[in-house]
């Protein structure tokens, strides 16, 4: 059963009599998913089959051909672990507002489920496809362990006040999930097995940025990523996270960014781990208040990307600095072929080109950097976000977006005493990062000079 508290109706109505689809999109995986579980439901409630349709955008927020292979593997899985549950799955190709209702038409859909995603775009998408279909169409939070519109019903200030909304909520919605059932009617008439190579040939992504393959796309390897990861690295969590020259972060964020790995299921394994009890709430604290702030700022700030979806205070005090001489100026290229003077800011850069995965303590020193040496904020957030957007694998996500507006426009943080710039907002300096890890050891480890 999955708790009504997690699922909203874009679009009222009764289900027809026809098949059920979930239209995949930001949690790409068959297990711990709220949205395929109850789109089964409303399946078995009708004796009608069930599907699942992904629709392939050409484009998405300035991503790669490296994010695109990621993805792109991980729904090959996908459509394997749903073949086994005699679950249909369709790759569509083209833009959701008419592949959709055009898909729902065609095969006479008696009701439609999608998942829930803040972002602008995808809000657009979920709008078009509604006011173009006649069923029934529901939203499910299948990324959030609290659902976003339950967690709190407006932006909140910072950590310190959504924690108290989420910890008392957790008991009710921390729960494991129920497995989904054999479906037992099949669609018959369905397309046959996706033409996977056909698809990635076709794919018009820009190619320039390598795919890497450091990290296994994918279900599998995700839950065996947390498993070593909770096996061997939260114990010292709390100790090594922010330090780039040791692998203390998990390497989760690709796999939670496309909804490889449900967080209530990394969640809950963490919650099993005999571990020191500082590095597990260090790391619960990042993977559950941290991830689901970042949703309730950009589900609440249609400025999430933005100056203008900066705090008062914040707004105030870039303006007052707004025209102070800046000590370095470099254009966009300049950054994105980490070319300033900063040694320890090329060695971020570089980092996240040729990885796709800056460490997390040197994204908010890289970020602050780019306030400090443009002449804007406005064009600090236009050159942090392409960069981010184009390079990380975990990119054009709500964390992206928090994070980059955390560090260059303190939200979700506070006034700090007033410096040339940065007005009040928190500064990070080169001396300060070089006294709390040994820089040159990154600098030589991202091979950047
Ligand atoms: P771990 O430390 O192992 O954390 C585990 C999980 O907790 C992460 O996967 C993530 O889901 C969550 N988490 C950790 N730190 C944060 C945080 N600060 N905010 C929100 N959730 C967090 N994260 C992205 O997913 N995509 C981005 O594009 C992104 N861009 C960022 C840009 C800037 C300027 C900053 C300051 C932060 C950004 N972050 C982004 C947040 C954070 O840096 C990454 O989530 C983290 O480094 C991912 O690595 P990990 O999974 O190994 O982290
Ligand atoms: N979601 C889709 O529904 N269709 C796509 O073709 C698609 C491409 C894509 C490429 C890169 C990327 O980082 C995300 C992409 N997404 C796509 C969205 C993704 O599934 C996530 O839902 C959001 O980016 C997270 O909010």
């Amino acid at each position: 059963m999955v708790k009504p508290d997690r699922i909203r109706s874009l679009k009222e109505g009764v289900p027809g009599p026809g098949p059920v689809v979930y239209w995949m999109s930001r949690d790409q995986r068959v297990t711990d998913n709220w949205a395929l579980l109850h789109a089964q439901r409303v399946a078995l409630s009708q004796g009608a089959p069930l599907a699942v349709v992904f629709c392939l955008v050409p484009e998405f927020l300035n991503g790669t051909i490296r994010q695109y292979r990621f993805m792109l593997e991980g729904l090959k899985g996908v459509e394997e672990d749903l073949g086994g549950l005699g679950v249909a799955f369709c790759l569509l190709k083209g833009y959701p507002e008419k592949e959709i209702p055009k898909f729902c038409h065609q095969h006479k859909i008696g009701a439609l489920i999608t998942d829930f995603d803040p972002l602008r775009l995808k809000r657009a998408w979920k709008k078009a496809v509604t006011d173009r279909v006649n069923i029934p169409v529901y939203e499910v939070d299948a990324h959030n362990i609290i659902p976003c519109w339950v967690a709190s019903l407006k932006g909140e200030y910072g950590a310190y006040t959504i924690r108290p909304k989420i910890t008392r909520l957790l008991p009710a919605f921390l729960e494991d999930f129920p497995a989904m059932e054999k479906h037992a009617i099949p669609w018959l008439g369905m397309p046959n097995r996706t033409d996977w190579e056909g698809v990635e040939g076709a794919l018009t992504a820009d190619r320039t940025v390598p795919a890497i393959a450091w990290l296994s796309p994918g279900t599998k390897a995700a839950k065996d990523s947390l498993g070593r990861f909770i096996e061997a690295r939260l114990e010292t969590y709390s100790r090594d996270r922010n330090d780039p020259n040791r692998t203390g972060q998990s390497n989760l964020s690709p796999y939670l960014h496309f909804g490889q790995l449900s967080a209530q299921r990394a969640a809950l394994e963490v919650l099993k781990a005999a571990v020191a009890q500082d590095s597990r709430d260090a790391f619960l604290d990042e993977l559950i208040i941290r991830r689901e702030l970042s949703d309730n700022f950009c589900f609440y700030n249609p400025h999430y990307d933005g100056f203008e979806g900066f705090p008062d205070w914040s707004k105030k005090t870039l303006t007052e600095h707004w025209k102070d001489k800046r000590p370095y100026i470099y254009p966009r290229d300049a950054f994105e072929g980490a070319e300033t003077h900063d040694d320890l800011w090329n060695a971020a850069q570089t980092e996240m080109v040729k990885k796709g995965k800056m460490h997390g303590y040197m994204r908010m020193y890289w970020a602050k950097k780019l306030l400090e040496w443009t002449r804007s904020p406005d064009d600090a957030m236009e050159i942090a976000i392409y960069l981010n957007d184009r390079y990380e694998l975990d990119g054009r996500d709500p964390n992206g977006y928090a994070g980059i507006a955390w560090s260059i426009g303190g939200v979700h943080d506070r006034a700090w005493s007033e410096r040339n710039v940065f007005g009040k907002i928190r500064y990070m300096s080169y001396n300060g990062l070089k006294s709390k890890f040994n820089a040159n050891a990154y600098i030589k480890s991202t091979g950047s000079l």
